[in-house]
C-alpha cells in the first residue's frame, strides 16, 4: 500500500495590472463566478477568496484590485485592499497581459511583490496571460524570456484563463508549493464573500458592461432588501438593490430612454443570479444619484467595500 498522499494547503494571491485577467483566473479554476469581469480595467475594488478544493488539497486564492497609479479616496482604497491582499500569503501569482507592452502599472505590481523583507517574499510565478491572442503558441517563449530578467520568479508559465488553455499545470505547480496543512474552509465553499456583497458584484458587473465611457467606472451597487417567498409555483428570491452613480447625467443613461437600460441590467443580472442561485428571482433596481463619491472616503468605504465597512 502507498503511503497517505498529505493534504497540503494554503494563500495564493494573484497580482496585476488592472485588465490582466485575474478575476477570469479566479473564476476560472474555482469553476463559479466569484469576481465580477468586464473589459474596463479597476474592475476589481476589493481582494476577494476564491476556494479551490482538489482530493490533494486547498487553494485560497486572492484575487485584488488591479496595481493602478490613480489618485482620491477610491484609488487609495484599491491600493489599501491590494496590499492586504498579499499579506501572509504562501505563493503569488504575478499575472501580465501577452498582447500588451510591458507598463509602468506591470512594474508597480511587481514592486507590491517584492515587498521589504526579501527573505520573507513568498515565491513568484510569472503568469503570461491571454496566450490564446498569440499568434501561436511558441511566440509566448521569447516574452517569457524576456520577462524573467525582471524578477528571479519561481517558475513561468503562458495560459488563457479565458479558454481555459493550460491551467491544469498551473494548478499542479500551485499545489507543489503549498504546505501541508488542513483546509482553511469547509468543503465546497467558493468563496468568503457574504452574499449580498456577491449579488451586488453581479449586479454591477452586468451595469458595467452595458453602459460606457465614465459610467462604469462611477457604479457602485448595494443589495438593500433580500427575501425569499413561497408561491405557488415554487420559491421566488426577492432581491432588490440600489445602483449608486454620481451625476444626474448618468442616471440618465443608466435608466435609459423609457426605462430601457434599467430593464436591461435587470434582465441580465437576473439571469446569472438564477444561474449561480439556482432559484428563481425577482430583481427590484433602482438608480439613485450620490454626488462624487468616490470622492468621499465615507462614501468609498460605506458602499460596496465590505471589508472597510
Ligand atoms: N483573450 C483573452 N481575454 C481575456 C483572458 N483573460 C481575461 N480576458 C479578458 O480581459 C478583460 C479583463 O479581465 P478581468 O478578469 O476583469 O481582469 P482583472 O485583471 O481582474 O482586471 P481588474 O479587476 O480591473 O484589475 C475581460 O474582458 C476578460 O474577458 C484570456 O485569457 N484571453
Ligand atoms: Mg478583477
Amino acid at each position: 500500500m502507498s503511503p497517505p498522499v498529505e493534504f497540503r494547503s494554503g494563500f495564493v494571491s494573484i497580482v496585476g495590472r488592472p485588465n490582466t485577467g485575474k478575476s477570469t483566473l479566479v473564476n476560472a479554476l474555482v469553476g463559479r463566478k466569484i469576481a465580477a469581469v468586464t473589459p474596463h480595467p479597476q474592475t476589481t475594488r476589493t481582494h476577494l477568496l476564491g476556494i479551490l478544493d482538489r482530493p490533494e488539497g486547498q487553494i485560497v486564492l486572492v484575487d485584488t484590485p488591479g496595481a493602478h497609479r490613480g489618485r482620491g479616496p477610491l484609488a487609495r482604497a484599491l491600493l489599501r485592499s491590494l496590499r492586504a491582499g498579499l499579506e501572509g500569503r504562501d505563493l503569488a501569482l504575478f499575472l501580465v497581459d501577452a498582447h500588451r507592452a510591458w507598463g509602468q502599472e506591470d512594474e508597480m505590481a511587481l514592486d507590491l511583490l517584492r515587498g521589504g523583507d526579501a527573505a520573507a517574499a513568498p515565491p513568484v510565478f510569472l503568469v503570461l496571460n491571454k496566450a490564446d491572442l498569440l499568434p501561436s503558441p511558441e511566440a509566448a517563449l521569447p516574452l517569457l524570456e524576456r520577462l524573467r530578467a525582471k524578477y528571479d520568479f519561481a517558475e513561468a508559465i503562458p495560459i488563457s484563463a479565458l479558454k481555459k488553455l493550460n491551467l491544469d499545470r498551473l494548478t499542479r505547480l500551485m499545489f507543489e508549493r503549498m504546505p501541508a496543512g488542513e483546509p482553511y474552509f469547509p468543503a465546497g465553499q467558493a468563496t468568503d464573500q457574504p452574499e449580498r456583497f456577491w449579488i451586488a458584484e453581479l449586479i454591477r458587473e452586468q451595469a458595467m458592461l452595458l453602459t460606457r465611457e465614465e459610467v462604469p467606472h462611477a457604479l457602485a451597487v448595494r443589495v438593500e432588501g433580500d427575501t425569499e417567498r413561497k408561491r405557488a409555483a415554487g420559491r421566488l428570491r426577492v432581491i432588490q438593490a440600489a445602483i449608486v452613480c454620481e451625476r444626474p447625467g448618468q442616471k440618465a443613461i443608466l435608466v435609459g430612454k423609457g426605462g430601457e437600460m434599467i430593464r436591461r441590467i435587470g434582465i441580465e443580472s437576473r439571469r446569472q443570479l438564477e444561474a449561480e442561485l439556482g432559484i428563481a428571482v425577482r430583481l427590484e433596481l433602482h438608480v439613485v444619484v450620490r454626488a462624487e463619491w468616490r470622492e468621499d472616503p465615507r462614501a468609498v468605504a460605506g458602499l460596496d467595500f465590505r471589508r472597510e465597512s
